[in-house]
């Protein structure tokens, strides 16, 4: 890190002595895992650039926001809509945790078969740890799954400024209605906090920032799918875990300028691993920062990773939101039906995630497809059993993985997931 930040975390009241072990480990972890790679896109030195402050510049660049008068909202889903935020001039960040982190500590509030996500936010809000939850003015926790929802009453504990989104179980009218309904009491609680109105010409600006951070996501996955793979799995991941964190136009334009880097290299016919490298798609449960262990995996057992049907992937970057109303109504309705199409496991009946992760696979050329889930995540859990099927019955290899964010299962993990890369090899 470039400076001393300790005052500054001292002041978000976080636990220094803890803190200062997560940074070590989080920082081990990045070298082993992402600066050990070969022929990365020399554009990832702006990731590498991000992850090594992200609780120092990043967390001073919030914290300045916050002080000049900009609220600054923390979420745990992609049903958050950034688009209101921006629009009232706060700062969106992503919560979610991917590492396992006082665990004991979460066990007090959730039962030890909650899973590893739910326990990690639990555990790093307990131990405070993370300075993104500590500079937020408001936490948005929403209604997906039952271990979010019964987790929220218990996280109130925790701290001060939990807001809830309620979320429908069904793609129906009804359902439309309520998601409209909580975007519209949602978009009301941010002007008051923001303190200033919600125009269309702001909710518009916004509507646009948010497509360009999505359209340049959309790039760079039609990029990796060239053989061979120009890039990797894990440097992919990491820019799909930087999109919840980082300044969005910043964000853009460093992956814009991945991917015209990118393009240089189909161009010439290079890529990160030789042509006959096995390509999988993961397809699952969110990987949060520093959750990069099945990407790890695949890839130093010489496969690549071609796709991500996630929400920290491309689950959570589908589709654009309409920014073509001219009311604040018209806006908001294209907002509703924008986040309507993200295809959560929650939802029932959810026949378009199989079918997105299907065209995934076919665009990505890919090999097999690594059904990831959380163990105790039921949502996933259920689909990923029927998706094995479907899969395998339509000639597309499958392997499912239950797992969580120990390395206990590292071991064996690695065993099967090599006989699957023979088993599709090429
Ligand atoms: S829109 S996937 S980000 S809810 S892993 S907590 S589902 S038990 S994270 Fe998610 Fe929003 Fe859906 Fe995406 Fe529950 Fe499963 Fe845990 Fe999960």
């Amino acid at each position: 890190m470039s400076a001393d930040y300790r005052p500054m975390w001292t002041k978000l009241g976080l636990n220094l002595e803890k803190h200062d072990v997560l940074l070590g480990a989080v920082g081990q972890m990045y070298t082993g895992t992402y600066l050990s790679q070969k022929h990365r896109p020399e554009g990832m030195a702006y990731f590498d650039f991000v992850i090594s402050e992200v609780h120092g510049l990043r967390i001073q660049e919030i914290v300045a926001a916050r002080e000049a008068g900009r609220i600054v909202v923390g979420s745990f889903c992609t049903f958050v809509p950034e688009e209101l935020i921006l629009a009232l001039d706060g700062v969106s960040v992503g919560l979610c945790a991917g590492a396992e982190w006082a665990t004991d500590a979460a066990e007090r509030y959730v039962p030890r078969n909650t899973c590893a996500l739910i326990k990690s936010a639990f555990g790093f809000t307990a131990d405070k740890v993370c300075p993104y939850l500590a500079v937020s003015t408001l936490i948005v926790g929403e209604n997906t799954c039952d271990g979010k929802k019964k987790g929220w009453e218990r996280f109130g504990d925790l701290v001060p400024n939990l807001y809830v989104i309620d979320l429908p179980q069904k793609k129906s009218d009804e359902g439309r209605a309520l998601l409209r309904k909580e975007y519209q009491r949602f978009a009301e609680k941010l002007v008051e906090l923001a303190k200033q109105p919600l125009t269309v010409e702001k909710l518009k600006a916004a509507i646009q920032t948010v497509n360009a951070k999505r359209l340049a996501m959309h790039r760079l996955d039609t990029l990796r799918q060239a053989e061979p793979a120009p890039i990797s799995g894990l440097d992919v991941l990491l820019a799909n875990q930087v999109f919840f964190y980082d300044d969005p136009v910043r964000f853009t334009t460093s992956v814009n300028k991945i991917c015209d880097e990118l393009e240089a290299r189909i161009a010439k016919g290079e890529g990160v691993a030789p042509k006959s490298a096995p390509r999988l798609v993961v397809s699952g449960c969110p990987m949060a920062v520093p959750n990069w262990k099945i990407h790890a995996i695949v890839e130093q057992a010489g496969g690549v990773v071609v796709g991500d049907e996630s929400c920290v992937g491309a689950r959570g970057t589908q589709g654009l939101t309409d920014g073509s109303a001219n009311t604040l109504e018209g806006l908001l309705d294209a907002i509703v039906d924008r986040y309507l199409g993200i295809d959560c496991a929650i939802f029932s009946p959810n026949p378009t995630r199989l079918e997105h992760l299907q065209a995934i696979a076919r665009d990505a050329k890919a090999d097999g497809v690594l059904l990831y889930t959380l163990q105790f995540c039921t949502p996933y859990l259920m689909e990923s059993q029927a998706f094995e099927t479907k899969l395998e019955t339509g000639k597309v290899p499958a392997l499912r993985i239950d797992t969580d964010y120990s390395n206990a299962d590292s071991g064996q993990l690695k065993t099967r997931i090599e006989a699957f890369l023979e088993r599709v090899a090429r």
